[in-house]
């Protein structure tokens, strides 16, 4: 039995060679790794003795030889194979094991050059690994360190790795390279020379690193897994280290994600939003994290009871003392006192999350969140929606006052907030605000009329009285049926896309009913 062995990451392969040896399995490798097995005292066959040929072009061409490629892609049950071996005193190769440059983990670190990268695109490697993988009965193809141990069980049990683990070892193989090239296809991507994202480019877009099995999916009877892009957004919640408590959930997490992102868009302004259900049940600014918590705590404390929590400062003391009066199923902000950590000590079973926000939160997204990390991808039937993040920012001077009224300026204020929000709120939106703080949310209905009217409902329930609030409707009001719920209910100021046929009629009710009505001129669905 021949084993060739070239790898980068030489973790275990002394080790691994060593027992191989024993078993009475020649060894061949290429000339880095066989000089540690060499220096080890392992007599090993330079791969250029095999090719007859010397490495060449500074390592670029080892293994690039039918000597090597013949002997993994014989088929050994084929005699017209074994005989043009023989014929050119190939002799097969029945174990590889081949680790890649590293070019992942090249390009991640900080000021790596297109030069650094290209030369750690590995050529050769992959091209064994799909050889041998691809002539799995025969070869055993070995990718990984963690691989060695079992192998080498097999090996002297048997004398033989049976077919179901040389599959296993293909399939893996074969994932290897897939993600290797993903890598490569990413990297190259990202850094067009004219500084463009390739967004949407013709092989499946994005590719992804397993955080964590989780426990199960959305429902316990569904599985799943918890994946990062490759390249995470600085600041975006796969970035965040747990502090405490339990595993987070599939649930979790999408709610973290849904909370972490409102957050982060109030930049400077101290903010919290409380999540339930994927959608903010309250959201406010203050003074402080306490002042900012106990508002949004406020517009509904019922739906408040199990929320994701996240805040844009750190949490000290008094914040977390007033948090920890409620249930609580995640914590995220950018820091924590120890104090604030010692509040939650006793409580095990929160999860706290600690999430740097990105170098530049809020209005003007970094170039990381205007790039292709900023792709959405909905799974449907079969197939994939992709599209650019909603990442579109409102600013006072986009605003187009439409009603006779005009808003004042803590008016426009309360407008912009309110809009900022309805981003985040499942659609049909209808968001009442007032001096910073969500006063009533109704969200994801199928009619926009019945989320006015939940809005207003919720907020009796909560005790907070909707006179003279603004509000922020996600897309037009098709007809004044839903403005004149809202300024029923107390509203004062509206702030929709516009564009709607009946605009008119709906802006004339606004006057009928002396209102202030501002265009936004863009729509938040969010479905
Ligand atoms: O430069 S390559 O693309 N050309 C090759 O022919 C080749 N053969 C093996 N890279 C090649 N390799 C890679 O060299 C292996 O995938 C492995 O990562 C590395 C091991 O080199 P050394 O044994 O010299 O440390």
């Amino acid at each position: 039995m021949n084993a060739l062995i070239s790898v980068s990451d030489k973790t275990g392969i002394v080790e691994f060679a060593r027992a191989l040896h024993a078993l009475g399995i020649k060894l061949i490798s290429t000339g880095g790794t066989a000089k540690l097995l060499a220096d080890q005292g392992l007599p090993v066959t330079e791969v250029a003795a095999l090719t007859g040929f010397p490495e060449m072009l500074d390592g670029r061409v080892k293994t690039l030889h039918p000597n090597v490629h013949g002997a993994l892609l014989a088929r050994r049950d084929v005699p017209t194979h074994m005989a043009a071996l023989a014929q050119h005193h190939i002799d097969t190769i029945d174990l590889l094991v081949v680790n890649l440059y590293p070019f992942e983990a090249t390009v991640a670190r900080p000021g790596c050059t297109l030069e650094d990268a290209i030369e750690n695109i590995d050529i050769g490697g992959p091209a064994m690994v799909r050889s041998g993988a691809k002539n799995w009965k025969d070869v055993a193809v070995l990718t990984d360190a963690s691989q060695y141990a079992g192998v080498l069980d097999e090996l002297k049990a048997g004398g033989a790795i049976s077919d179901k683990t040389k599959f296993a070892l293909s399939v893996a193989a074969f994932n290897r390279v897939s993600c290797y090239d993903g890598a490569i296809s990413d990297y190259l991507s990202r850094i067009q020379g004219d500084g463009s994202h390739a967004l949407f480019p013709g092989q499946a877009n994005g590719r992804f690193i397993k955080l964590q099995d989780l426990r199960y999916g959305e429902n316990p009877h569904q599985q799943a897994a918890f994946y990062r892009d490759l390249y995470p957004a600085p600041g975006s919640l796969v970035t965040a280290q747990q502090l405490q408590g339990k595993a987070l959930s599939y649930n979790n997490i999408a709610d973290a994600d849904a909370a972490w992102e409102c957050v982060k868009s109030f930049g400077t302004e101290a903010a919290c939003v409380i999540v339930k259900h994927a959608n903010p049940c309250g959201v406010a600014l203050g003074a402080d994290a306490l002042q900012a918590y106990s508002r949004a705590f406020q517009t509904d404390p019922t739906s408040a009871f199990g929320g994701i929590i996240a805040l844009n400062r750190p949490v000290d003391a008094a914040a977390a003392q007033a948090i920890s009066q409620q249930f609580v199923e995640v914590l995220m902000a950018p820091g924590y006192t120890p104090e604030a950590l010692d509040v939650f000590k006793s409580k095990v079973n929160v999860r706290i999350l600690q999430i740097a926000l990105p170098p530049n939160a809020g209005p003007g997204k970094s170039d990381w969140d205007n790039g292709r990390n900023a792709v959405d991808v909905k799974r449907i039937g079969s197939g994939l929606l992709m599209q650019t993040a909603d990442n579109h920012e409102l600013a006072l001077s986009d605003l187009k006052v439409v009603s006779q009224k005009q808003p004042t300026p803590q008016q426009l204020q309360d407008l912009l907030f309110a809009w900022k929000v309805a981003k985040y709120v499942k659609s049909n939106a209808i968001v009442f605000c007032k001096d910073g703080m969500t006063m009533g949310v109704g969200a994801g209905q199928m009619s926009r009329l019945d989320s006015a009217r939940i809005a207003s409902i919720k907020a009796q329930h909560a005790g907070l009285s909707l006179e003279g609030t603004a509000v922020a409707s996600d897309a037009f009001f098709p007809f004044r049926d839903g403005l004149d719920v809202v300024v029923d209910a107390g509203a004062t100021c509206v702030i929709q896309p516009g564009g709607s046929m009946r605009d008119p009629e709906v802006i004339a009710a606004a006057d009928e009913r002396g209102v202030a009505m501002v265009f936004s001129g863009v729509r938040h669905f969010r479905h």
